[in-house]
Protein backbone atom coordinates (compact mmCIF):
# COMPACT_ATOMS: atom_id res chain seq x y z
CA UNK A 1 0.00 0.00 0.00
CA UNK A 2 2.52 2.60 1.05
CA UNK A 3 4.71 1.95 -2.19
CA UNK A 4 1.37 2.55 -4.39
CA UNK A 5 1.02 5.60 -2.32
CA UNK A 6 4.40 7.00 -2.70
CA UNK A 7 4.45 6.08 -6.76
CA UNK A 8 0.94 8.57 -7.11
CA UNK A 9 2.29 11.16 -4.97
CA UNK A 10 5.71 11.07 -7.81
CA UNK A 11 3.35 11.50 -10.28
CA UNK A 12 1.29 13.52 -9.24
CA UNK A 13 4.42 15.90 -8.95
CA UNK A 14 5.88 15.50 -11.59
CA UNK A 15 2.64 16.90 -13.54
CA UNK A 16 2.67 19.64 -11.11
CA UNK A 17 6.53 20.19 -11.96
CA UNK A 18 5.35 20.58 -15.73
CA UNK A 19 2.92 22.09 -15.21
CA UNK A 20 4.61 25.00 -13.87
CA UNK A 21 6.82 25.18 -16.30
CA UNK A 22 3.91 25.27 -18.89
CA UNK A 23 3.03 28.47 -17.20
CA UNK A 24 6.34 29.99 -16.65
CA UNK A 25 6.81 29.67 -20.20
CA UNK A 26 3.45 31.23 -21.10
CA UNK A 27 4.66 34.04 -19.26
CA UNK A 28 7.89 34.43 -20.88
CA UNK A 29 6.20 34.82 -23.86
CA UNK A 30 3.92 37.20 -23.15
CA UNK A 31 6.20 39.81 -21.06
CA UNK A 32 9.79 38.73 -23.08
CA UNK A 33 12.21 36.18 -22.47
CA UNK A 34 14.90 37.94 -21.11
CA UNK A 35 13.13 40.43 -18.93
CA UNK A 36 11.58 37.05 -17.14
CA UNK A 37 15.08 35.31 -16.91
CA UNK A 38 16.45 38.57 -14.92
CA UNK A 39 13.65 38.62 -12.50
CA UNK A 40 14.37 34.56 -11.39
CA UNK A 41 17.77 35.12 -10.69
CA UNK A 42 17.03 37.89 -8.76
CA UNK A 43 14.63 35.84 -6.89
CA UNK A 44 17.28 33.08 -6.60
CA UNK A 45 19.86 35.36 -5.30
CA UNK A 46 17.69 36.96 -2.84
CA UNK A 47 16.26 33.14 -1.44
CA UNK A 48 20.06 32.14 -1.70
CA UNK A 49 20.94 34.25 0.88
CA UNK A 50 18.01 33.48 3.13
CA UNK A 51 18.67 29.72 3.10
CA UNK A 52 22.29 30.32 3.78
CA UNK A 53 21.16 32.64 6.53
CA UNK A 54 18.39 30.11 7.91
CA UNK A 55 20.72 26.93 7.51
CA UNK A 56 23.73 28.80 10.02
CA UNK A 57 21.31 29.62 12.30
CA UNK A 58 19.24 26.12 12.35
CA UNK A 59 22.92 24.47 12.48
CA UNK A 60 23.91 26.22 15.39
CA UNK A 61 20.21 25.63 16.76
CA UNK A 62 20.34 22.21 16.54
CA UNK A 63 23.39 21.42 17.63
CA UNK A 64 22.96 23.17 20.82
CA UNK A 65 19.49 22.31 21.00
CA UNK A 66 20.35 18.45 20.99
CA UNK A 67 24.06 19.25 23.10
CA UNK A 68 23.48 16.94 25.78
CA UNK A 69 22.79 14.03 24.26
CA UNK A 70 26.00 14.15 22.03
CA UNK A 71 29.30 11.86 23.52
CA UNK A 72 31.52 14.48 24.75
CA UNK A 73 29.38 17.46 25.88
CA UNK A 74 26.87 17.99 28.40
CA UNK A 75 26.51 14.94 31.08
CA UNK A 76 28.76 12.64 28.41
CA UNK A 77 32.26 13.07 29.14
CA UNK A 78 33.95 10.18 28.25
CA UNK A 79 34.34 7.29 30.82
CA UNK A 80 37.40 5.83 30.84
CA UNK A 81 41.06 7.20 30.98
CA UNK A 82 41.96 7.67 27.61
CA UNK A 83 38.55 8.96 26.84
CA UNK A 84 38.84 13.15 26.97
CA UNK A 85 42.11 12.64 24.60
CA UNK A 86 39.89 11.34 22.24
CA UNK A 87 37.24 14.34 22.55
CA UNK A 88 40.09 16.70 22.67
CA UNK A 89 40.55 15.92 19.12
CA UNK A 90 36.79 15.82 18.64
CA UNK A 91 36.69 19.23 19.44
CA UNK A 92 40.25 20.44 17.49
CA UNK A 93 38.93 19.17 14.41
CA UNK A 94 35.39 20.61 15.07
CA UNK A 95 36.69 23.49 15.72
CA UNK A 96 39.04 24.14 12.20
CA UNK A 97 36.37 21.97 9.78
CA UNK A 98 33.94 24.43 11.37
CA UNK A 99 35.60 27.62 10.68
CA UNK A 100 35.60 25.96 7.12
CA UNK A 101 32.28 25.01 7.03
CA UNK A 102 30.44 28.37 7.74
CA UNK A 103 32.93 29.98 5.43
CA UNK A 104 32.00 27.77 2.42
CA UNK A 105 28.74 28.17 2.82
CA UNK A 106 28.58 31.79 3.22
CA UNK A 107 30.67 32.28 0.16
CA UNK A 108 29.11 29.75 -2.07
CA UNK A 109 25.50 31.41 -0.94
CA UNK A 110 26.90 35.22 -1.35
CA UNK A 111 28.61 34.49 -4.80
CA UNK A 112 25.51 33.34 -5.91
CA UNK A 113 23.39 36.34 -4.87
CA UNK A 114 26.41 38.57 -5.69
CA UNK A 115 27.25 37.59 -9.35
CA UNK A 116 23.44 36.66 -10.27
CA UNK A 117 23.17 36.62 -14.00
CA UNK A 118 22.14 40.58 -15.30
CA UNK A 119 21.95 42.36 -18.41
CA UNK A 120 25.11 43.35 -20.37
CA UNK A 121 26.93 41.81 -17.22
CA UNK A 122 29.95 39.35 -18.68
CA UNK A 123 31.71 36.62 -16.84
CA UNK A 124 35.56 38.48 -16.00
CA UNK A 125 38.63 35.13 -17.47
CA UNK A 126 41.02 34.52 -15.21
CA UNK A 127 43.43 32.42 -15.99
CA UNK A 128 45.01 31.22 -12.67
CA UNK A 129 45.39 33.21 -9.62
CA UNK A 130 48.88 32.19 -7.80
CA UNK A 131 48.54 34.21 -4.55
CA UNK A 132 44.97 32.43 -4.53
CA UNK A 133 46.57 29.16 -5.13
CA UNK A 134 48.95 29.01 -3.02
CA UNK A 135 46.69 30.45 0.21
CA UNK A 136 43.80 27.53 -0.72
CA UNK A 137 46.89 24.90 -0.72
CA UNK A 138 48.76 26.11 2.16
CA UNK A 139 46.19 26.64 4.61
CA UNK A 140 44.36 23.23 4.82
CA UNK A 141 47.81 21.72 4.42
CA UNK A 142 49.17 22.41 7.47
CA UNK A 143 45.77 22.33 9.67
CA UNK A 144 45.47 18.87 8.15
CA UNK A 145 49.14 18.06 9.20
CA UNK A 146 48.68 19.12 12.45
CA UNK A 147 45.45 17.40 12.94
CA UNK A 148 47.25 14.21 11.51
CA UNK A 149 49.70 14.51 13.53
CA UNK A 150 48.29 15.23 17.27
CA UNK A 151 45.75 11.95 16.38
CA UNK A 152 48.87 9.82 15.82
CA UNK A 153 50.15 11.27 18.82
CA UNK A 154 46.71 10.06 20.75
CA UNK A 155 46.79 7.02 18.78
CA UNK A 156 50.29 5.92 20.27
CA UNK A 157 49.13 6.51 23.38
CA UNK A 158 45.67 4.99 23.52
CA UNK A 159 47.00 1.93 21.60
CA UNK A 160 50.14 0.63 23.20
CA UNK A 161 49.46 -3.55 24.42
CA UNK A 162 50.19 -4.43 27.95
CA UNK A 163 53.37 -5.55 29.87
CA UNK A 164 53.81 -9.00 31.25
CA UNK A 165 54.18 -7.24 34.76
CA UNK A 166 50.64 -4.83 34.49
CA UNK A 167 47.69 -6.09 36.18
CA UNK A 168 44.67 -5.82 33.41
CA UNK A 169 41.88 -8.29 33.04
CA UNK A 170 41.13 -9.52 29.77
CA UNK A 171 38.01 -10.22 28.05
CA UNK A 172 37.03 -11.91 24.59
CA UNK A 173 34.17 -10.36 22.06
CA UNK A 174 34.02 -12.32 18.97
CA UNK A 175 31.61 -10.65 16.45
CA UNK A 176 29.01 -13.00 14.71
CA UNK A 177 25.62 -12.61 12.36
CA UNK A 178 24.16 -11.31 14.74
CA UNK A 179 25.31 -11.50 18.02
CA UNK A 180 28.35 -10.46 20.01
CA UNK A 181 29.75 -13.85 22.16
CA UNK A 182 31.58 -12.69 25.47
CA UNK A 183 34.31 -14.87 26.91
CA UNK A 184 35.65 -14.23 30.69
CA UNK A 185 38.84 -16.33 31.52
CA UNK A 186 37.12 -17.80 34.64
CA UNK A 187 39.51 -18.47 38.05
CA UNK A 188 42.69 -18.88 36.11
CA UNK A 189 42.80 -15.63 34.37
CA UNK A 190 43.39 -17.38 31.29
CA UNK A 191 41.55 -17.62 28.35
CA UNK A 192 41.81 -21.54 26.13
CA UNK A 193 42.71 -21.77 23.05
CA UNK A 194 40.26 -21.86 20.00
CA UNK A 195 40.42 -24.06 16.98
CA UNK A 196 37.19 -22.74 14.10
CA UNK A 197 36.92 -26.37 12.98
CA UNK A 198 35.79 -27.15 16.36
CA UNK A 199 32.70 -24.75 16.44
CA UNK A 200 29.40 -26.66 16.74
CA UNK A 201 26.06 -25.47 17.72
CA UNK A 202 26.96 -26.16 21.63
CA UNK A 203 30.43 -25.00 20.80
CA UNK A 204 29.76 -21.49 19.57
CA UNK A 205 33.47 -19.99 19.66
CA UNK A 206 35.72 -23.59 18.89
CA UNK A 207 36.67 -23.89 22.71
CA UNK A 208 39.79 -26.54 22.91
CA UNK A 209 38.20 -28.64 26.02
CA UNK A 210 41.28 -30.67 26.43
CA UNK A 211 42.99 -27.45 27.22
CA UNK A 212 42.38 -26.96 30.64
CA UNK A 213 42.17 -23.10 30.32
CA UNK A 214 38.95 -23.63 28.02
CA UNK A 215 37.66 -25.72 31.44
CA UNK A 216 36.75 -22.83 33.63
CA UNK A 217 36.20 -20.09 30.93
CA UNK A 218 32.73 -18.18 31.13
CA UNK A 219 30.36 -16.98 28.26
CA UNK A 220 28.41 -14.13 30.05
CA UNK A 221 25.33 -12.44 28.48
CA UNK A 222 26.56 -8.89 29.80
CA UNK A 223 29.74 -7.59 29.97
CA UNK A 224 30.32 -6.81 33.58
CA UNK A 225 33.94 -5.06 34.85
CA UNK A 226 35.30 -3.25 37.66
CA UNK A 227 35.84 0.55 37.97
CA UNK A 228 39.56 1.54 37.17
CA UNK A 229 41.16 -1.89 36.29
CA UNK A 230 42.75 -1.79 33.22
CA UNK A 231 40.79 -4.17 30.74
CA UNK A 232 41.97 -5.56 27.27
CA UNK A 233 39.56 -6.50 25.07
CA UNK A 234 40.63 -9.63 22.63
CA UNK A 235 38.39 -8.82 19.66
CA UNK A 236 37.66 -11.48 16.88
CA UNK A 237 34.97 -11.90 14.06
CA UNK A 238 33.95 -15.74 13.21
CA UNK A 239 31.75 -14.13 9.63
CA UNK A 240 31.60 -10.56 8.47
CA UNK A 241 33.49 -7.60 9.38
CA UNK A 242 32.12 -6.25 12.72
CA UNK A 243 33.07 -3.31 14.60
CA UNK A 244 33.35 -3.48 18.79
CA UNK A 245 32.12 -0.23 19.44
CA UNK A 246 31.80 0.99 23.81
CA UNK A 247 30.18 4.82 22.83
CA UNK A 248 30.70 5.74 26.36
CA UNK A 249 34.27 4.69 26.60
CA UNK A 250 35.13 5.61 22.87
CA UNK A 251 35.89 2.35 22.28
CA UNK A 252 35.80 1.23 18.79
CA UNK A 253 37.85 -1.28 16.65
CA UNK A 254 37.06 -3.90 13.66
CA UNK A 255 36.59 -7.33 14.81
CA UNK A 256 38.38 -8.71 11.30
CA UNK A 257 37.60 -12.74 10.66
CA UNK A 258 40.81 -13.97 10.51
CA UNK A 259 42.84 -11.33 12.58
CA UNK A 260 42.96 -11.00 15.92
CA UNK A 261 42.28 -7.03 16.98
CA UNK A 262 42.27 -5.68 20.57
CA UNK A 263 41.11 -2.35 22.75
CA UNK A 264 42.97 -1.85 25.87
CA UNK A 265 40.90 0.66 28.10
CA UNK A 266 40.34 1.38 31.68
CA UNK A 267 37.00 2.04 32.81
CA UNK A 268 36.55 5.23 35.30
CA UNK A 269 33.07 5.69 35.99
CA UNK A 270 30.81 2.96 37.41
CA UNK A 271 27.39 2.54 35.55
CA UNK A 272 25.70 4.69 38.84
CA UNK A 273 27.92 7.03 38.81
CA UNK A 274 27.34 7.48 35.19
CA UNK A 275 23.84 7.83 35.86
CA UNK A 276 24.09 10.68 39.01
CA UNK A 277 25.70 12.86 36.20
CA UNK A 278 22.72 12.11 33.79
CA UNK A 279 20.10 12.82 36.20
CA UNK A 280 21.04 16.63 36.43
CA UNK A 281 19.72 17.17 32.99
CA UNK A 282 16.12 17.79 32.42
CA UNK A 283 16.25 15.78 28.61
CA UNK A 284 16.91 12.57 31.13
CA UNK A 285 14.16 13.74 33.70
CA UNK A 286 11.33 12.10 31.72
CA UNK A 287 10.19 8.93 32.13
CA UNK A 288 11.98 6.28 30.44
CA UNK A 289 8.55 4.52 28.93
CA UNK A 290 6.74 7.29 27.58
CA UNK A 291 3.49 4.92 28.59
CA UNK A 292 4.27 5.06 32.57
CA UNK A 293 4.57 8.35 33.39
CA UNK A 294 5.04 7.04 36.71
CA UNK A 295 7.72 5.11 36.19
CA UNK A 296 11.33 5.45 36.44
CA UNK A 297 13.02 8.28 34.62
CA UNK A 298 15.31 8.01 31.87
CA UNK A 299 18.97 8.79 33.85
CA UNK A 300 17.88 5.68 36.20
CA UNK A 301 17.23 3.12 33.59
CA UNK A 302 20.20 4.41 31.39
CA UNK A 303 23.14 1.38 30.79
CA UNK A 304 26.19 1.51 28.71
CA UNK A 305 26.20 -0.56 25.66
CA UNK A 306 28.36 -2.99 23.59
CA UNK A 307 27.00 -2.38 19.68
CA UNK A 308 28.42 -3.55 16.61
CA UNK A 309 29.55 -0.31 14.36
CA UNK A 310 29.57 -1.93 11.16
CA UNK A 311 26.85 -2.49 9.00
CA UNK A 312 27.21 -6.23 9.42
CA UNK A 313 24.00 -7.35 7.46
CA UNK A 314 20.53 -7.44 8.23
CA UNK A 315 20.00 -8.02 12.01
CA UNK A 316 23.30 -5.77 12.24
CA UNK A 317 21.08 -3.46 14.64
CA UNK A 318 20.28 -6.44 17.12
CA UNK A 319 23.95 -6.17 17.99
CA UNK A 320 23.55 -4.85 21.28
CA UNK A 321 24.94 -5.92 24.84
CA UNK A 322 24.45 -4.31 28.07
CA UNK A 323 27.78 -3.57 29.64
CA UNK A 324 27.88 -2.63 33.61
CA UNK A 325 30.67 -0.76 35.33
CA UNK A 326 30.41 -1.80 39.20
CA UNK A 327 32.88 -1.46 42.17
CA UNK A 328 35.60 -3.93 42.75
CA UNK A 329 33.15 -5.84 45.47
CA UNK A 330 30.58 -6.17 43.08
CA UNK A 331 32.59 -7.62 40.06
CA UNK A 332 34.10 -9.98 42.43
CA UNK A 333 30.31 -11.47 43.87
CA UNK A 334 29.04 -11.14 39.95
CA UNK A 335 32.38 -13.70 38.79
CA UNK A 336 31.54 -16.15 42.04
CA UNK A 337 27.67 -16.36 40.42
CA UNK A 338 28.93 -17.00 36.81
CA UNK A 339 29.44 -20.99 35.75
CA UNK A 340 31.72 -22.41 34.27
CA UNK A 341 30.36 -22.82 30.22
CA UNK A 342 32.30 -25.98 29.56
CA UNK A 343 31.07 -27.85 32.69
CA UNK A 344 27.11 -26.23 32.98
CA UNK A 345 26.82 -27.24 28.49
CA UNK A 346 29.49 -29.40 27.60
CA UNK A 347 30.77 -32.00 30.32
CA UNK A 348 29.72 -35.89 29.83
CA UNK A 349 27.59 -34.90 26.70
CA UNK A 350 28.45 -36.22 23.19
CA UNK A 351 31.17 -33.31 22.51
CA UNK A 352 32.80 -33.91 25.43
CA UNK A 353 36.21 -35.23 24.66
CA UNK A 354 37.08 -35.86 28.32
CA UNK A 355 33.77 -37.65 29.13
CA UNK A 356 34.16 -39.97 31.70
CA UNK A 357 37.46 -38.62 33.30
CA UNK A 358 38.03 -36.69 36.44
CA UNK A 359 39.47 -33.59 36.00
CA UNK A 360 41.23 -31.30 38.27
CA UNK A 361 38.51 -28.51 38.63
CA UNK A 362 35.88 -31.06 39.48
CA UNK A 363 38.77 -32.80 42.02
CA UNK A 364 38.82 -28.86 43.32
CA UNK A 365 35.11 -28.82 43.49
CA UNK A 366 34.62 -32.04 45.01
CA UNK A 367 36.80 -31.01 47.99
CA UNK A 368 35.10 -27.71 48.32
CA UNK A 369 31.32 -30.19 48.64
CA UNK A 370 33.35 -32.02 50.70
CA UNK A 371 34.78 -29.37 53.66
CA UNK A 372 31.74 -27.74 53.52
CA UNK A 373 29.91 -30.93 54.19
CA UNK A 374 32.27 -31.54 56.93
CA UNK A 375 32.35 -27.91 59.06
CA UNK A 376 28.33 -28.46 59.18
CA UNK A 377 28.52 -32.19 60.52
CA UNK A 378 31.06 -30.95 63.08
CA UNK A 379 28.98 -27.79 63.95
CA UNK A 380 25.70 -30.20 64.22
CA UNK A 381 24.93 -29.84 67.69
CA UNK A 382 22.29 -33.31 67.26
CA UNK A 383 24.65 -36.59 66.14
CA UNK A 384 21.86 -37.35 63.61
CA UNK A 385 23.42 -34.34 61.86
CA UNK A 386 26.93 -35.31 62.51
CA UNK A 387 27.38 -37.37 59.28
CA UNK A 388 29.00 -36.63 56.18
CA UNK A 389 28.23 -38.29 52.78
CA UNK A 390 31.19 -39.73 50.27
CA UNK A 391 29.52 -38.88 47.51
CA UNK A 392 32.52 -39.66 44.79
CA UNK A 393 33.58 -42.71 46.77
CA UNK A 394 31.98 -45.69 44.47
CA UNK A 395 32.96 -49.06 43.79
CA UNK A 396 32.94 -51.50 40.92
CA UNK A 397 29.26 -53.15 40.15
CA UNK A 398 28.33 -55.66 42.66
CA UNK A 399 31.66 -56.13 44.06
CA UNK A 400 34.04 -54.07 46.83
CA UNK A 401 36.71 -52.82 44.61
CA UNK A 402 37.38 -48.90 45.12
CA UNK A 403 37.20 -47.10 41.56
CA UNK A 404 40.75 -44.98 40.79
CA UNK A 405 38.81 -41.89 40.95
CA UNK A 406 37.56 -42.85 44.59
CA UNK A 407 40.84 -42.11 46.12
CA UNK A 408 40.21 -38.13 46.25
CA UNK A 409 37.54 -37.87 47.88
CA UNK A 410 38.85 -40.64 50.67
CA UNK A 411 42.16 -38.83 50.59
CA UNK A 412 39.83 -35.55 51.93
CA UNK A 413 38.66 -37.69 54.25
CA UNK A 414 42.23 -38.88 55.66
CA UNK A 415 43.40 -35.27 55.79
CA UNK A 416 40.41 -34.14 58.09
CA UNK A 417 41.27 -36.92 60.46
CA UNK A 418 44.54 -35.04 60.14
CA UNK A 419 43.76 -32.02 60.88
CA UNK A 420 41.22 -33.16 63.56
CA UNK A 421 43.27 -35.28 65.55
CA UNK A 422 40.45 -35.80 68.04
CA UNK A 423 37.91 -37.10 65.52
CA UNK A 424 36.59 -40.30 65.72
CA UNK A 425 34.38 -41.75 63.02
CA UNK A 426 32.16 -44.62 62.31
CA UNK A 427 32.12 -45.67 58.62
CA UNK A 428 28.76 -46.87 57.04
CA UNK A 429 28.27 -48.88 53.97
CA UNK A 430 24.70 -48.72 52.70
CA UNK A 431 22.92 -50.58 49.31
CA UNK A 432 19.41 -50.23 47.41
CA UNK A 433 16.87 -52.82 48.28
CA UNK A 434 17.74 -54.39 44.64
CA UNK A 435 18.67 -58.35 45.37
CA UNK A 436 19.25 -60.80 49.04
CA UNK A 437 19.22 -58.57 52.15
CA UNK A 438 21.84 -60.94 53.18
CA UNK A 439 24.02 -60.48 50.45
CA UNK A 440 23.34 -56.46 50.55
CA UNK A 441 24.52 -56.32 54.38
CA UNK A 442 27.71 -58.56 53.13
CA UNK A 443 28.05 -55.81 50.18
CA UNK A 444 27.97 -53.00 52.25
CA UNK A 445 29.80 -54.34 55.22
CA UNK A 446 33.14 -55.20 52.58
CA UNK A 447 33.00 -52.05 51.09
CA UNK A 448 32.89 -50.03 54.32
CA UNK A 449 35.83 -52.44 55.50
CA UNK A 450 37.76 -51.76 51.98
CA UNK A 451 37.75 -47.66 52.77
CA UNK A 452 38.72 -48.90 56.58
CA UNK A 453 41.92 -50.84 55.00
CA UNK A 454 42.28 -47.12 52.68
CA UNK A 455 42.57 -44.85 55.71
CA UNK A 456 44.70 -47.31 57.78
CA UNK A 457 47.17 -47.58 54.66
CA UNK A 458 47.09 -44.09 54.85
CA UNK A 459 48.45 -44.08 58.11
CA UNK A 460 45.15 -43.14 60.20
CA UNK A 461 45.47 -45.10 63.52
CA UNK A 462 43.00 -48.12 63.58
CA UNK A 463 41.28 -46.98 66.84
CA UNK A 464 39.94 -44.08 65.14
CA UNK A 465 37.38 -45.36 62.87
CA UNK A 466 35.21 -48.28 62.88
CA UNK A 467 33.67 -49.97 59.48
CA UNK A 468 30.23 -51.29 60.04
CA UNK A 469 27.74 -52.53 56.79
CA UNK A 470 23.92 -51.96 57.48
CA UNK A 471 22.99 -53.63 54.03
CA UNK A 472 19.55 -51.85 52.64
CA UNK A 473 18.25 -51.33 56.35
CA UNK A 474 18.82 -47.60 56.62
CA UNK A 475 17.63 -46.13 53.36
CA UNK A 476 18.24 -42.20 52.68
CA UNK A 477 14.72 -42.13 50.53
CA UNK A 478 12.43 -44.66 49.37
CA UNK A 479 13.54 -47.26 46.59
CA UNK A 480 10.97 -46.25 44.29
CA UNK A 481 13.12 -45.35 41.00
CA UNK A 482 16.07 -45.39 39.80
CA UNK A 483 17.60 -42.38 41.04
CA UNK A 484 16.56 -42.99 44.81
CA UNK A 485 18.07 -45.94 44.59
CA UNK A 486 21.63 -44.66 43.42
CA UNK A 487 21.26 -42.47 46.58
CA UNK A 488 20.38 -44.71 48.82
CA UNK A 489 23.68 -46.61 47.48
CA UNK A 490 26.09 -44.55 49.62
CA UNK A 491 29.42 -44.48 51.77
CA UNK A 492 29.28 -42.05 54.51
CA UNK A 493 30.91 -41.65 57.57
CA UNK A 494 29.37 -40.80 61.10
CA UNK A 495 31.45 -38.25 63.69
CA UNK A 496 31.32 -40.26 66.87
CA UNK A 497 33.12 -37.52 68.95
CA UNK A 498 35.15 -34.39 68.03
CU1 LIG B 1 28.02 -6.64 13.37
Amino acid sequence: MTPLLILICLVLITIVVIQIGKVTELASSIRGEEDTQVEINRWSGILSLVFVVVFLIGCVYSAAYYKNYMLGYGPHDAASAHGSSIDFLFDVTLFFTGIVFVITHIALFWFAYKYQGKKDRQAEFISHNNKLEVIWTLVPAIVMTLLVISGLDAWNEIMPDVGDDEDYIEIEATGVQYNWLLRYPGPDNLLGTRNFKLITGVNPLGQDWTDPKNQDDLQPSEIVLPVNKKVRVRITSRDVLHSFFLPHFRVKMDAVPGIPTYFIFTPTKTTEEYRQSLSYYPEYQVPSDPDDPEGPQRWETFEYELACAELCGMGHFSMRRVVRIVSEAEYEAWLSQQNSYYLGNIRNGDEDPLKGKLLDVEITQHKKEFTSALNLALSAPDSVEKVVQLNYVQYETGAANLTSDSRYELDNLVEALKANSNMRIEIAGHTDNVGDAVNNMALSQSRANVVAEYLQKQGVDASRFTARGYGQTRPLVSNDTDENRAKNRRTEFRILSN
